[in-house]
C-alpha cells in the first residue's frame, strides 16, 4: 500500500486498534446499490449506519450511487452542484449520453466500486466486459436461490451441495435473475457476504466462495449513563400500555404491571422470518401459563406489513373508548378539584359525599356503558385483503389464540410498519423496541437479521436462532450468550417440533424473571452494543476493498491479511454472576413482592446493583481477548 493517512479503527474495550496505511487522496469508492436512499429492507440499513464511518475513511472520494425516485430525492438527498471538476465531467458526460457509462479520470486513478445485491450487479458485469480499470467488489445479502427454496419448505440446510441449481431456479422462474447475480459473484475481483452462514449458501449455489465475510454493523449511540437507556424503555412502555388499555377495553382483567410485551417484526415472509415458529410456541406457552396459575400476561406483536385496506373499526373504537374515558376522568377530576379548592379557600374540609353530584355519575356511567362489548378485542389491527389465507390469520384460527379473558397470551397483528403519526399506536419503530421486554425472531432464512442486533444495541433481550447471520455471530463471540440477554435457537440440528419446545421453554422462563431480573439483563444485553458498532465492523470492508485494490492494480497495491495466532479470537466471557434468583434478591421494603422488585435503591439499577454490575463490566473488560482479524 502507498502510505500516506493512518487509520485506526476501535471502540471496544481490550480490542487493540487496527492500524493501516492507505492513500485515499488517490482513489475513489462508489458504493452502487438499489437501496442508496430508497427504504426497501436491510441493505438500506446497512448504506445508511454504515456512511458515517467510510465518510470518516474517504472523505469528499466517497460516493452512493442508487436509483433516481421522487420520494427518495424529496426526503433523503440534498442537491449539490458536483463537488470535484473530474465529478462533474463525469457526471456531464453521463447525461450527454444517457448514463451510458462511469468515466475514467486520470487525476484519481484507482476507482473502487462496491456493488450489492444482484440488482446492481449488473453494473459490476459491465465493468469487467468493458475492461473497466475498476477495482470490484460484489456483497450478496441474501442468495435469490435460497429465499426461494427456504420459503418452499424445502430441508434447505441439509441439502446444500445437492441442489441442481439452474434446475431449481429455472423451475422457480428466476433464472435470469439468478443468473445475474451468479455472474456478478464471478466478475467481481473480491466477493463477499454478511455472514459465515450465506458464504456457505454461496459457496454452493453460487458456486464461488466468499473472499471474506462483511458482517453487518450499526451506528450506536452511546448514553453517557447506564440508567438512560432503561429510563427510555419505561417511557416507551408507557406508551404501548396505552395503546393496550384502548385494545383491550371491556376486557383489561389483567394486571398491566405483570404484562410482558414480546414481538416479531420485519418483511413478511411466513415461514423464513420463523412466525410459524413463534405463533406455535406461544400457544404452548399459553398453555403453560395458564396451567401453571401464572399471574402473568403476555402481549404478542407481529409487525408485519401485509396488503390490508386500513384500520378496522374495532381497533379504532378501542383508543376511541379508551380516550373518552380518559376524557370523562379528567372532567370530573377538575370539578373535584374545584370544589375541594373552594372548601379550603373558605377554611373547612370538604364533605366528601357532596363532592360529586348526580350529573357526575351519571357521565361516569355512560363512559363504562362504552366499554360494553360481546366481541374478543381482536387478534388483527386492520382489514386484512387476504384475510382467509393469511397466514399469520389461519395460524390463529387453528391454534385458538382469540384474545379470551382465560388466555394468558394474547395477539396483536399490526400488518404495517410503525409509524409515530399513526392513529393506533403512534410510536415509531425504535420506541416500540425499547418499550417491549423481548424480540423473537425464530427466522430459518436469515443471511444476517438487523431486528435482534437492534434490540442489542438498545437494551432489549432477543431470540435469534443459529440458521442467522447474527445468531451465529454472537454465538462466536460471547462466551454464554443467554446470559446476556441473547437467546440462540437451535433450528439447524433439531426438528421443527424440537424448536418449537425449545423456543417455548425460552419463553416460559423469560416469564418467570423477576423485574430486577429484567432490568439487570437489560443492562447487559446493552454492553454488547460495542461489538456491532460499524466503528469496529467497519474494518470487514476496509479489508475487502484493500483486497480488491491489490486484485485489481497489483503493481500499486498489497494486501496482506492480519495474520493471528488461531488460539485467539474475540469473545466476551460469561459475565462474573448470573442475574440473581427472585428468592436471593435483596428486598428494597420488608414487604415487597418479589415479582415487583427492582434493584435496590431506586429502579435504574442505581447505587448497589449499577456498581455490581459496573464493577462486572470492568472485569469483562479486563478478561477479553485480541480480536480476530478479518482473513
Ligand atoms: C426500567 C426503569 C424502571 C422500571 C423498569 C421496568 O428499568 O428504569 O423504573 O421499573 O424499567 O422494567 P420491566 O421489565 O418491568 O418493564
Ligand atoms: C437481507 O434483507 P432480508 O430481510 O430480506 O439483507 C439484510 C442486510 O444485509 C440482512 O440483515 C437480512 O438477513 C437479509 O434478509
Amino acid at each position: 500500500m502507498p502510505l500516506s493517512r493512518s487509520l485506526s479503527v476501535s471502540s471496544l474495550p481490550g480490542l487493540e486498534d487496527w492500524e493501516d496505511e492507505f492513500d485515499p487522496e488517490n482513489a475513489v469508492l462508489f458504493e452502487v446499490a438499489w437501496e442508496v436512499a430508497n427504504k426497501v429492507g436491510g441493505i438500506y440499513t446497512v448504506l445508511q449506519t454504515k456512511a458515517k464511518v467510510t465518510g470518516d475513511e474517504w472523505g469528499d472520494n466517497y460516493y452512493l450511487v442508487g436509483p433516481y425516485t421522487e420520494q427518495g430525492v424529496r426526503t433523503q438527498v440534498e442537491l449539490l452542484e458536483p463537488p470535484t471538476p473530474e465529478l462533474k465531467r463525469t457526471l456531464d458526460s453521463m447525461n450527454s449520453k444517457g448514463c451510458k457509462f462511469l468515466a475514467q479520470n486520470e487525476e484519481k486513478p484507482y476507482v473502487v466500486a462496491h456493488f450489492h445485491e444482484w440488482l446492481a450487479g449488473v453494473g459490476l458485469c459491465l465493468c469487467r466486459a468493458r475492461r473497466l480499470p475498476v477495482a470490484t467488489i460484489f456483497t450478496t445479502h441474501a442468495t435469490l436461490l435460497g429465499r426461494y427454496l427456504c420459503a418452499g419448505a424445502v430441508d434447505f440446510y441439509n441439502n446444500l451441495e445437492n441442489f441442481n441449481v439452474d434446475k431449481e431456479a429455472g423451475e422457480r422462474q428466476i433464472y435470469h435473475r439468478y443468473c445475474m447475480e451468479r455472474a456478478a459473484a464471478h466478475c467481481a475481483h473480491v466477493f463477499t457476504t454478511v455472514s459465515q452462514i450465506t458464504a456457505i449458501e454461496a459457496q454452493h449455489l453460487l458456486k464461488r466462495k466468499p473472499d471474506i465475510v462483511t458482517p453487518n454493523g450499526l451506528n450506536v449511540k452511546k448514553f453517557s449513563a447506564m440508567h438512560e437507556f432503561q429510563n427510555l424503555h419505561a417511557q416507551s412502555k408507557a406508551r404501548i400500555q396505552e395503546f393496550v388499555r384502548g385494545h383491550f377495553y371491556g376486557h383489561l382483567d389483567f394486571n398491566l404491571d405483570k404484562t410482558l410485551y414480546f414481538f416479531i417484526a420485519g418483511r413478511y415472509e411466513f415461514s423464513n422470518k420463523g412466525a410459524d415458529v413463534f405463533l406455535e410456541a406461544l400457544a404452548r406457552l399459553n398453555y403453560l401459563l395458564r396451567v401453571n396459575g401464572s399471574e402473568q400476561t403476555v402481549v404478542a406483536f407481529f409487525i408485519m406489513p401485509a396488503r390490508t385496506n386500513n384500520f378496522n373499526v374495532e381497533t379504532l373504537k378501542g383508543q376511541a373508548v379508551r380516550k373518552q374515558l380518559w376524557d370523562t376522568a379528567n372532567t370530573v377530576k377538575e370539578k373535584f378539584g374545584r370544589k375541594l379548592y373552594e372548601s379550603l379557600l373558605v377554611g373547612s374540609l370538604p364533605d366528601m359525599n357532596k363532592m360529586l353530584d348526580k350529573e357526575d355519575f351519571t357521565m361516569m356511567k355512560r363512559a363504562i356503558f362504552a366499554t360494553q362489548r360481546q366481541s374478543f378485542p381482536p387478534v388483527c389491527t386492520h382489514n386484512m385483503l387476504d384475510d382467509s389465507s393469511d397466514p399469520i390469520l389461519t395460524t390463529i384460527r387453528r391454534i385458538g389464540l382469540f384474545n379470551s379473558s382465560a388466555d394468558r397470551v394474547k395477539v396483536i397483528f399490526h400488518p404495517e410498519f410503525l409509524s409515530s403519526t399513526s392513529p393506533l399506536l403512534p410510536v415509531d419503530y425504535e420506541e416500540f423496541v425499547r418499550g417491549c421486554h423481548l424480540g423473537v425472531f425464530p427466522s430459518y432464512y436469515e443471511p444476517w437479521g438487523y431486528t435482534p442486533a437492534e434490540c442489542t444495541v438498545m437494551g432489549i433481550p432477543s431470540i435469534s436462532t443459529n440458521l442467522s447471520g447474527f445468531g451465529c455471530f454472537m454465538e462466536e463471540h460471547i462466551a454464554d450468550p443467554s446470559a446476556y440477554g441473547i437467546y440462540i435457537l437451535d433450528r439447524r440440528f433439531r426438528s421443527l417440533d424440537d424448536s418449537c419446545s425449545q423456543l417455548t421453554s425460552f419463553l416460559y422462563s423469560f416469564c418467570q424473571q423477576s423485574r430486577r431480573q429484567r432490568i439487570i439483563q437489560r443492562n447487559r444485553t446493552e454492553r454488547l452494543s460495542d461489538l456491532l458498532d460499524w466503528k469496529y465492523l467497519g474494518r470487514y470492508y476496509m479489508s475487502a476493498r484493500h483486497m480488491a485494490l491489490a486484485k485489481a492494480f497489483p503493481d500499486h497495491f498489497t494486501y496482506e491479511p492480519h495474520e493471528v495466532d488461531a488460539t485467539q479470537g474475540y469473545r466476551y466471557p460469561r459475565p462474573a454472576s448470573v442475574p440473581p434468583s427472585p428468592s436471593l434478591s435483596r428486598h428494597s421494603s420488608p414487604h415487597q413482592s418479589e415479582d415487583e422488585e427492582e434493584p435496590r435503591d431506586g429502579p435504574l439499577g442505581e447505587d448497589s446493583e449499577r456498581y455490581d454490575e459496573e464493577e462486572e463490566a470492568a472485569k469483562d473488560r479486563r478478561n477479553i481477548r485480541a480480536p480476530e482479524w478479518p482473513r
